[in-house]
């Protein structure tokens, strides 16, 4: 076994100086597609010989390049490991299991005549993972280290015209991969693009075009930086669009040179402008964007104003091709991203595939770019003898970031490069930022781990309280990881969360509170959610279900199960809530509306807002009375704001008003077709006082000797007092509920919780409660037992009274149920009173009711069209919604609690005609839930494939609920959306 994988080396061989990924009319073949492969479950039984160019492979697999193979082989080929933090293999620096998985790949191919130029020829890597071993007709011309960056060889000695074999033997493990611990799934393989590039004598090897704009007088400037052999020069840069041109006859002569008025770049307006730079022998493209990025104080400035980072933490993912970029689905989550108003991006935590980074500055995002480093394994040993601060891997670190920061230099929308993530800080983390600083003066450099700010230059924290924000903005509080007392030195620094908001399940919560503080905190400029998407990763059952697989469902021994699962999209593609809600908080548009009146402030970038128009909608009871579009002047960026009078609403003739205002695009924008929301606020311009009873006389009830007591068309058990039917409509119930499936956030306690500290006694952080469901569990609330205590029938109706309370406990809950028939309605007035003694909170207070299965459509007034909680409803509006009952919940990676949508005014189920109102009683109307199954069954089943089949539908009435929180990775459930125990009302009405 080759002592290469024990080796802290970056690489070795025929490795050239790292260079942009530019475009060039040079010759170039790309060896992508069918490659022989043969796997082996060890290093050292992968098969001797295999690179000489005689070898024969004719029993060897076959693999589609770019590739995991650990995704293609079945159970063949070894499989997927997920971990987040701990390293799958012992740490025993430099050394890697004996059980290193190996993949041999290899190649013939056909080098055409005209291919070899008079000059060199590169081989490109742009990623495999993690150790590759590359020989050229038989001759070993690199060992390759560093999974996710670009690297070339110069194998202009091997390579020929007519057949040429390539072999790649790569191995899962080597020393380097104790520097790639990312929370991810451990995927080997070849898994990007390997490329021969021919590089003509006189070409022009490298280009860096810093392309500065002035705010001050619109001119745009270039620094040009040219890399290339004496003979290539006179060398021209063009701007066509311009109509500029310049030669420059000598690398002396690179000076600066100005270009005239110019559009600049930002994210909200990516303006690009085509640059061609050549000479005699070749033609190199690229798209500039002129803009300048500066820190100044404690301000984060680009063309002189300050940043305001939406952002994301995106890594790369398919789910069934892993790592392997795609550039179609790329664009199209790009795509998703600008319609929810995302407008940055940081690379968590590698370079993306490059051309990702042409589309980041084509469709405009802000991004960070990150290294590929992340030791985090090393922090259960306190950090002790972690590569960054250990010299034996100072070269491997600085090549590194020099590798990444090459490859990537010249793209506008990279406004900030990383040092990369959880990886500690020491010596070699300050090289890499001073090399980075020496090389590139203008962009800033950003590593979280920097807490006291020594070697970075943009304060940076993940899952912050607001408290703890607002502390360091005031420079006071405690510094929660560095030196004590450096809060004041930070607070002369800008500041952002690198991440935030984990997106894990249903969650995270209190969005809008981070909004205020990046708003109102002067030093703040935003954040990236974690995470985009989830990284599940297709497999189907051996009954043939599909499903997306996370950790520990491939036998991993040492997993982190479904953190992997914690994103805005689920690994199929589909959205969550929370993206919605993300796009609601953060919108740029900010709206407001009154009676008569509407204000619109514009906290973009750049760009007023004559791309949009604004729309006015009357809305009585749910149904739309009048639309109409408001005149209002364009109002420009950075905080500029316009009112505009507004109609008076009408009057309904009883029920509800609402009024709704849209921003809508005017046209179609390279991200969005016309029509397209970009911001939408309500206000409810006419109440109602709800009667309390229909008017009607109330039937008698008549108790059977079947032990049936009919109001009307509403059959009770006489015994438990429980609704039996409602015309045809079978029910049971309604039973008390305080239990909820615990979401991930319920579930998970790393961090601290709100719920020790009433009121919260110290500001950040709270007291280490145990998880909501093991509070939840040990004071029973999955496990209530209910006692009759009264049945009672009057002239009027029924009255029932019930006594929850779970084993062991002397806390209860009292539930009177008031039953009357009227006007062919059944009313139903309902109380319940919790007695003395309970703590902590409760996941919620509703009423079960079991109705038939197989219901296939709803309807409902109330909020929508989404779930909603109380720390998250900023999409939410009032209106009618239609769905079916599977829109009525999401599809979580794990099933837990979804569904739930606040304020619901009347749920009808046409498939049984029945309908459900709910009134308000205190001034509040209960939200509601409608799912084909119960909370044990959705608690019980660890994937969604797990879930029974089931015969019932189950309506939760419910009166209050737990907010969401992000206690999964961060902040715990606030006070103010906790629900505490207490007692709650219910005014329901029900019509079959
Ligand atoms: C943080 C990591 O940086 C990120 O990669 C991911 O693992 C995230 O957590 C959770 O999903 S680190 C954490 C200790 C705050």
């Amino acid at each position: 076994m080759s002592n290469e994988l024990t080796s802290f080396s970056p690489g070795s061989g025929r490795r050239v100086r790292p260079r942009s990924h530019l475009a060039s009319d040079a010759e170039a073949l790309n060896l992508s597609g069918e490659w022989r492969f043969s796997f082996s479950a060890r290093a050292d039984l992968a098969p001797e010989g295999a690179a000489a160019v005689d070898f024969d492979d004719s029993d060897w697999d076959e693999i589609a390049l770019p590739a995991h193979w650990v995704l293609l082989g079945g159970d063949d080929w070894g499989k997927p490991i997920y971990t987040n933090v701990a390293y799958p293999f012992p740490v025993d620096v430099p050394n890697v299991p004996d059980e290193n998985p190996t993949g041999d790949h290899r190649l013939a191919f056909e080098v055409p005549e005209g291919f070899l130029p008079d000059g060199r020829v590169l081989l490109r890597f742009g990623g495999v993972e993690s150790l590759c071993i590359a020989s050229l007709n038989g001759v070993e011309v690199g060992v390759i280290r560093g999974s996710r960056l670009a690297q070339e060889l110069d194998v202009t000695e091997e390579l020929r015209v007519g057949t040429n074999v390539i072999h790649l033997r790569v191995h899962q493990w080597c020393a380097h991969s104790y520097l790639e611990d990312q929370d991810q799934w451990w995927l080997p393989g070849v898994f990007r693009e390997v490329e021969l590039l021919a590089r003509p004598d006189g070409g022009i090897d490298d280009v860096w075009l810093r392309a500065d704009f002035d705010p001050d007088t619109g001119e745009g400037a270039i620094v040009p930086e040219l890399l290339a052999h004496p003979s290539a020069w006179p060398i021209t840069i063009a701007l066509p669009e311009l109509g500029f041109a310049t030669t420059i006859a000598s690398p002396d002569d690179l000076d600066a040179f100005g270009v005239g008025i110019v559009e600049p770049w930002s994210a909200d307006r990516p303006n690009l402008y085509e640059v061609e730079v050549s000479n005699a022998v070749e033609s190199r493209t690229l798209r500039v964007g002129f803009r300048r990025v500066e820190i100044v104080g404690h301000e984060w400035l680009v063309n002189g104003t300050k940043l305001r980072l939406r952002g994301v933490n995106r890594h790369e993912y398919d789910p069934d091709h892993g790592r392997v970029f795609n550039r179609e689905r790329a664009r199209d989550g790009l795509l998703l991203m600008k319609q929810h108003n995302i407008n940055a991006v940081r690379t968590a935590h590698y370079p993306p595939h490059p051309e990702l980074l042409e589309l980041t500055d084509e469709l405009g995002f802000w991004v960070i770019d990150e290294c590929d480093l992340e030791t985090h394994g090393f922090v259960f040993d306190d950090w002790e003898s972690n590569p960054t601060d250990d010299i034996r891997w100072r070269d491997a670190l600085l090549d590194r970031v020099q590798r990444f920061f090459e490859r990537d230099k010249n793209h506008p929308s990279i406004i900030c490069w990383s040092l990369g993530n959880e990886a500690g800080v020491g010596s070699n983390s300050e090289a890499m930022a001073a090399w980075l600083h020496r090389r590139d003066p203008e962009r800033p450099v950003h590593y979280e781990p920097d807490y006291d700010l020594t070697h970075t230059d943009v304060v940076s924290r993940m899952y912050a309280t607001v408290e703890a924000m607002a502390d360091m903005s005031q420079g006071a509080g405690k510094h929660e990881f560095g030196t004590p007392g450096r809060n004041a030195v930070l607070a002369e620094r800008p500041m952002i969360l690198c991440e935030y908001a984990h997106a894990m399940g249903n969650g995270a919560g209190a969005l809008s509170l981070y909004e205020e503080a990046f708003d109102t905190l002067p030093q703040w400029h935003g954040g990236f959610v974690w995470e985009w998407r989830d990284h599940g990763l297709r497999q189907t059952t051996p009954e043939g279900v599909e499903f997306h697989a996370y950790g520990g469902d491939f036998g991993e021994v040492l997993h982190d199960g479904s953190f992997v699962c914690d994103g805005m999209v689920l690994s199929d593609g589909t959205p969550t809530p929370m993206l919605a809600e993300f796009a609601a908080v953060t919108s740029p548009i900010k709206l407001d509306v009154w009676e008569n009146a509407m204000l619109v402030e514009n906290r973009r970038h750049d760009g007023d807002t004559s791309d949009l128009r604004f729309v006015v909608v009357d809305e009585h009871d749910g149904r739309v009375v009048s639309e109409i579009e408001v005149e209002l002047r364009p109002v420009g960026p950075a905080g500029d704001s316009g009112i505009a009078e507004l109609p008076e609403a009408l009057a309904p003739h009883g029920g509800e008003a609402w009024r709704t205002v849209r921003a809508e695009l005017l046209e179609d924008s390279a991200w969005a077709p016309a029509g397209h929301v970009v911001a939408r606020v309500q206000f409810r311009t006419h109440g109602v006082i709800e009667p309390s009873l229909p008017s009607g006389p109330s039937i008698r009830p008549v108790l059977g000797d079947d032990g049936r007591i009919t109001i009307g068309r509403a059959v009770f058990d006489a015994r438990t007092g429980d609704l039996v039917s409602l015309g045809d409509v079978d029910m049971a119930g309604p039973r008390l509920d305080l239990w909820r499936a615990p979401t991930e956030n319920d579930s998970l306690s790393d961090f601290h919780s709100y719920v020790d500290v009433e009121p919260i006694a110290s500001r950040g952080v709270g007291g280490p409660a145990p998880s909501s469901e093991t509070q939840w569990r040990t004071a029973g609330l999955d496990r209530l037992q209910r006692r009759v205590l009264a049945v009672d029938v009057s002239p009027e109706g029924l009255r029932v009274l019930h006594r929850y309370a779970p084993a062991a406990s002397r806390e209860s809950v009292l539930v009177e149920l008031l039953w009357e028939v009227r006007d062919g309605q059944l009313v139903l007035a309902a109380d319940a009173q919790p007695s003395r003694g309970w703590t902590g909170t409760w996941p919620r207070i509703g009423l079960h009711f079991v109705l038939p299965g197989g219901l296939e459509r709803v309807e409902w007034f109330g909020t929508g069209p989404n779930e909603n909680y109380p720390d998250s409803r900023e999409a939410a509006i009032v209106g009618r919604f239609t769905g079916t009952l599977q829109d009525m919940t999401v599809n979580y990676a794990v099933p837990q609690e979804s569904g739930h949508r606040e304020g619901v005014r009347e749920v009808v189920l046409p498939d049984v005609g029945l309908t459900v109102r709910a009134h308000e009683v205190g001034g509040k109307r209960p939200g509601f839930q409608l799912r084909a199954h119960d909370p044990h069954e959705v608690a019980a089943a660890a994937h969604p494939h797990e879930l029974p089949g089931s015969a019932r539908t189950h309506l939760h009435i419910d009166a209050g609920v737990h907010g969401l929180g992000s206690r999964s990775c961060g902040p715990d459930v606030r006070p103010e959306y906790q629900l505490r125990p207490g007692p709650a009302q219910w005014s329901l009405r029900f019509k079959a």
